[in-house]
């Protein structure tokens, strides 16, 4: 046992900590500082720059939010698009749906996807499924790269808006992920703390809102993440996120830990306060 812990801070005034029962992993990658690490509560954790990630206990919350409302909405889920993810547990969750026939995953970093195989195995259950496309790059360049309306959704499944994930809260990102998707599809993205880091929450929102026609954040826990309050923001230019395709939601909904179409409504209330920034 060792006395170790793990601070998360923020602005010098803010700090969540975890005890360190081992370091299993503390690396330099080529792009950031990888760390994987056994803790009394969460399992294993995996940081990188310092910022958590995922853990063993809490990861289902965040990717059944991140994933669910997406393809339970989009007419069409053949063709996705995953940009980092690098942990595997978007890819898992995707991998429940028959009708997904290809998943392009596009991870910046291959000492996260080597990670996270070797240590978190059970979130990255779906690694091995022949519909994903793994590409270790720049998911900002492959964006740019892709043809137009190639996609039927697109996930973007980045870390916090520091280091090599800052180029994906740019303006110029989304209006690419808007050229690769179809007229129909549907783009969703982890969007921060709506209480902590409500004035990045908010321009997310309202530059999805902008380039997409329409942007709809929603919420829910994530308990391994500072402030426990997590967002998201689901955008397209015609789906409504509350039009459920039931007989898709049902079946899936067998399998969730959390995400069912009871939550799916209640995640979608936007509370006054976060109302009234997002209309300033
Ligand atoms: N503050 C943490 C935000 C991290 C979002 N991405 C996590 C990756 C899980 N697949």
């Amino acid at each position: 046992m060792s006395d170790d812990w793990f601070y998360e801070t923020h602005e010098g005034a803010l700090r969540f900590g975890l005890k360190i029962d081992e370091m299993l992993l503390d690396e330099q990658s080529d792009f950031q500082r990888v760390q994987v690490f056994e803790t009394p509560l969460f399992g294993r954790v995996l940081a990188l720059d310092g910022l958590l990630m995922t853990s063993e206990r809490d990861e289902y919350n965040y990717h059944e939010m991140l994933v669910h409302p997406a393809l339970c909405t989009a007419p069409s889920i053949e063709r996705v698009l995953v940009i980092g993810g690098g942990d595997g547990g978007t890819v898992r969750e995707l991998m429940r749906y028959p009708e997904v026939k290809q998943v392009v995953m596009v991870e910046i970093d291959g000492l996260v996807v080597e990670a996270s195989k070797k240590y978190l195995p059970s979130i990255g259950s779906a690694w091995d499924d022949p519909r994903l496309e793994l590409i270790i790059g720049d998911g900002i360049e492959y964006v740019r790269e892709a043809p137009a309306a190639s996609f039927d959704v697109v996930l973007l499944d980045g870390s916090d808006p520091v280091g090599p994930a800052e180029g994906l809260f740019d303006r110029s990102f989304y209006e690419g992920c808007a050229r690769v998707l179809r007229p129909q599809g549907v783009f969703a993205q982890q969007s921060e703390s709506p209480e902590l880091f409500r004035a990045v929450f908010a321009d997310v929102v309202r530059t999805a809102r902008d380039v997409f026609g329409q942007a709809h954040p929603y919420f829910g826990p994530v308990p391994l993440y500072i402030s426990g309050y997590w967002s998201f923001t689901f955008a397209s230019r015609s789906v409504d996120p509350l039009a459920l395709i039931d007989a898709r939601a049902e079946r899936v909904e067998q399998h969730t830990r959390r995400w069912d179409r009871a939550l799916h409504r209640a995640m979608f209330v936007v509370p006054k306060d976060v109302r009234s920034a997002l209309a300033d």
